[in-house]
């Protein structure tokens, strides 16, 4: 029988994504299994110390072994930007609309695009914790493109693809992304231990 994990976050997308890619290894359950009212905390500077947090939060409220996702995008131009703030670059609430906005008004007349999205995965089994880092490089599209996926999609054109992440099935984009790149050494990691 495959072990069960727990994916520590309220991003529902992240729970496709990784569900996805994680199903011939364990039983994947979300929070909604779980009695979580408030937002898992998230107060870190850095996406280690965030994905860390959240893993160790839900491991430890609810005695379960899980997996965290802290995610990014990286913009050369804007000094790294929105980087750790990625989900509240326009503010509160959260809204990927008014970040993805944000960041065009703040790239409009800026000829270097290069930018990367980073996710750090957090592994908490049994009180210790493991984790994996995983990255794309692209461009910031000066128009945004496709309904998929999530975020920043609609604007992230990864390196040597012609297509924005948003105009990428689910499997597509799970063939390249941060996400799943972040998996694949997390999955190394299992078949070590
Ligand atoms: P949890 O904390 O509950 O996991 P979240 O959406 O708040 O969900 P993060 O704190 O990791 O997640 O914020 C990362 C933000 O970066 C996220 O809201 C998106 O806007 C963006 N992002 C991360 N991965 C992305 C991806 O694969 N495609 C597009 N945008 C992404």
């Amino acid at each position: 029988m495959l072990p069960v994990l727990y994916l520590a976050t309220q991003n529902k997308h992240k729970v496709e994504e990784l569900s996805a890619l994680l199903q011939d290894n364990f039983v994947i359950r979300d929070l909604s299994t779980l009695s979580l009212s408030e937002e898992i905390p998230e107060t870190g500077n850095t996406l280690e110390e965030n994905s860390l947090q959240k893993a160790r939060y839900i491991a430890e409220k609810f005695q379960v072994t899980c997996l965290a996702d802290d995610s990014g995008l990286e913009v050369e131009a804007l000094d790294g930007a929105p980087g750790v703030f990625s989900a509240r670059y326009a503010g509160e609430p959260k809204n990927d609309q008014a970040n993805l906005h944000l960041l065009l008004t703040n790239l409009s007349g800026i000829t270097n695009r290069r930018a990367r999205f980073v996710t750090v995965l957090t592994y908490y089994a049994n009180g210790s914790y493991t984790s994996f880092e995983g990255e794309i490089q692209g461009n910031i599209v000066e128009v945004p493109r496709g309904t998929q996926g999530f975020g920043y999609d609609p604007i992230f054109q990864p390196e040597n693809e012609t297509r924005t992440f948003a105009e990428m099935s689910l499997a597509e984009k799970n063939l390249i992304a941060h996400r799943a790149r972040a998996l694949e050494k997390f999955k190394n990691y299992l078949d070590k231990t």
